[in-house]
Parts: C-alpha cells; sequence; structure tokens
C-alpha cells in the first residue's frame, strides 16, 4: 500500500512539473493579436509576451487570429468562457465588435483595445492605446509637399489590410494634405495586407499598368516597402534618394530604418509597437481603482534618408539606427 501512495506521490509530482505554472494570483489576461504578418507584429507580440510575464504576476493566454476577424472573435468568447481578468484585443478590423464587446461588458471583463481601433461605441469597452495612425498619414504627406517644392507628384499607394483602422487612418490622412495639392495625382491605391509578398504582388501589377507615369510610391508599412523594392529591382526602375521614384514608408522597424539610412526610402514615418508597458500600467490603475483615460496616444516621429533635411523628420545616421529598440 505505501509503494502505491509513494507511486503516485512522485506521479502527481511530475504531472505538476510538466504544466506550466498559472499562479493563483496571478492576473490573467486574454491577449487577441492581429497575427503574424509584419516585422510590427513581431515586435509588438514580443513586447507583450516579455511583459505580461508569470514572474511579474501576469498570466497571458495569446491567441495569434492570422488576420481573421472571426478567429478574434472566437478567441474573445473562449476569454470570457475562461473568465479571464482582463481583455486585451488589437483588432484586425474596425467593424464587426459590438456584439462580443456586449458580451464581454455583461461578463464584468474589462477590454483595453489596442494597436488598431474599433468602430464600435466606447461605452462597450474600457480604453483605447494606440498610435495616431490618420497623424501619421498626414505626416507623410506635409512631407511629401515639403520635399516636393511644388513640383508635380503622380503617387501609387500600397494600402495596408482592408478595414484595419490603420490602413484607413493612413489613408485618410495622407489623402487630406493630397487634396490640398492640385499638382499631385493619386494614379492608385491597392491592398498589400501589410505583407511582404502583397506588396510585391501590387508594386507588379502597378509596373504594368503605370509604366513610367509615377514618381511616389506610399507603402503603408516597411514589409509592403520590401516588396515593392523586390518587384522595381526586378523591373529596373529606380527608387530612393537619386532614383526615379520617391518611396515613403510607415512603421520605422530596424530593417525599414536600415533602408532608410541606405537611402532606399526616402522618408519613414514610426508607428511605435512597444504599447506592452501602456497596457501594463492601465491595468495596474484599474487593479489599484485609479481613474484611467478613455484613450492614450502612444507618440510617433519620423525619419527620412540621409542628404535630407526636413522640418518634420530626423534624417537617419547609424547612431539613430543603433539606439532603436525594435
Ligand atoms: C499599425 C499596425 C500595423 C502596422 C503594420 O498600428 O496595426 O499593422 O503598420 C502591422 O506593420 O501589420
Amino acid at each position: 500500500m505505501k509503494k502505491l501512495l509513494a507511486c503516485m506521490l512522485a506521479l502527481l509530482m511530475a504531472v505538476a512539473l510538466c504544466v506550466p505554472a498559472m499562479a493563483a494570483d496571478n492576473v490573467v489576461i486574454g491577449f487577441a493579436q492581429v497575427g503574424h504578418e509584419s516585422d510590427w507584429r513581431a515586435a509588438n507580440t514580443n513586447d507583450y509576451q516579455t511583459t505580461f510575464t508569470t514572474e511579474n504576476g501576469y498570466d497571458l493566454i495569446f491567441v495569434d487570429a492570422d488576420n481573421d476577424h472571426a478567429a478574434q472573435m472566437e478567441a474573445v468568447r473562449s476569454f470570457i468562457q475562461q473568465e479571464v481578468d482582463y481583455i486585451v484585443i488589437c483588432p484586425v478590423q474596425e467593424a464587426g465588435w459590438e456584439v462580443v464587446l456586449q458580451e464581454a461588458q455583461d461578463a464584468g471583463i474589462p477590454v483595453i483595445i489596442a494597436d488598431r481601433t474599433v468602430s464600435a461605441d466606447p461605452s462597450l469597452y474600457t480604453t483605447f492605446l494606440g498610435t495616431d495612425t490618420a497623424l501619421e498619414g498626414e505626416t507623410a504627406g506635409l512631407w511629401l509637399a515639403e520635399y516636393l517644392d511644388g513640383k508635380e507628384a503622380n503617387i501609387l499607394v500600397i494600402e495596408g489590410s482592408v478595414g484595419a483602422s490603420a490602413t484607413l487612418g493612413r489613408t485618410t490622412g495622407f489623402n487630406k494634405i493630397a487634396e490640398e495639392h492640385p499638382e499631385w495625382k493619386i494614379l492608385d491605391s491597392q491592398s498589400g495586407d501589410f505583407t511582404q509578398a502583397g506588396g510585391q504582388e501590387v508594386m507588379e501589377s502597378y509596373l504594368k499598368s503605370y509604366a513610367g507615369q509615377f514618381n511616389v510610391v506610399v507603402c503603408q508599412n516597411d514589409n509592403e516597402a520590401y516588396g515593392a523594392m523586390d518587384a522595381m529591382d526586378a523591373a529596373g526602375v529606380t527608387y530612393g534618394v537619386g532614383g526615379d521614384v520617391i518611396i515613403i514608408s510607415f512603421d520605422a522597424t530596424k530593417e525599414g530604418l536600415t533602408r532608410t539610412l541606405a537611402g532606399k526610402i526616402n522618408c519613414n514615418v514610426e508607428c511605435n509597437p512597444l504599447q506592452a508597458a501602456g497596457v501594463l500600467d492601465i491595468i495596474a490603475k484599474i487593479q489599484a481603482g485609479e481613474e484611467i483615460p478613455d484613450v492614450t496616444i502612444v507618440p510617433d516621429e519620423a525619419f527620412v534618408a540621409p542628404g535630407i533635411t526636413s522640418a518634420l523628420a530626423q534624417t537617419m545616421t547609424q547612431e539613430l539606427l543603433d539606439g532603436r529598440a525594435y
């Protein structure tokens, strides 16, 4: 009998060691991430996973929705069933969130919308933390106006994922400035889905339809810019400082700024992915019963290639690049 009890105890201990520890008093967070479409997203995911650790008193239940809105709503419903303490959503798309946010609210679970916005009424979620993508789009437009100084622009746009607030914001912001410039023409604007493959595919199509007709390509993230560069390289079209085509990109990731420093990207508008600390601060305040803001905007800046001076952006240097956190 004693031997049997000893074996059972050893077995129980072995099982306990295999199951990742979810300490009883840790704060449990359900995190519904957009997917893994870009370098920016990888940096954003890593930031959450290295911030909300068990050692820091959190248990992060992470779901990668692979750019699928339905999968993301399913993840949120699973968090509700698991009775997590908080839900954080980086929404794939802006629309279609009313019902599931109401379910989370009915379950008494605070929801933090992060990175991208939703069109649902703000009363349906606790707070938003992210960047101002419309301002990012405006900054890109204002820089182009400064750089062209009255010259004509025939512009091709490679948009981000359809329906994503980052796409909608950057497009609205850039177009607001473009409308002030009758010497500019936006020839086309299609989605590259925030991926390198998407950027290459759209650029290949543009090179067929608009060969020799354009002098500016606006890529709504760095990965699309890399794809566009691949397509232009294959077609023998020059770009960047001293090239025939001006490239504007968004995100200012390490690779994006490396290519900006190399003069391949003329202007790169930052979108800061390091947002987990801000979300943690909000959760800590809620835990402590403190007031929290309805909206927290993570600040951005812009960068330009060497040889370009701008009142709107920093000129890239190796020192600046070495100091970048992502
Ligand atoms: C912007 C973010 C966007 C990035 C892309 O806030 O949602 O999604 O610009 C990413 O790189 O895919």
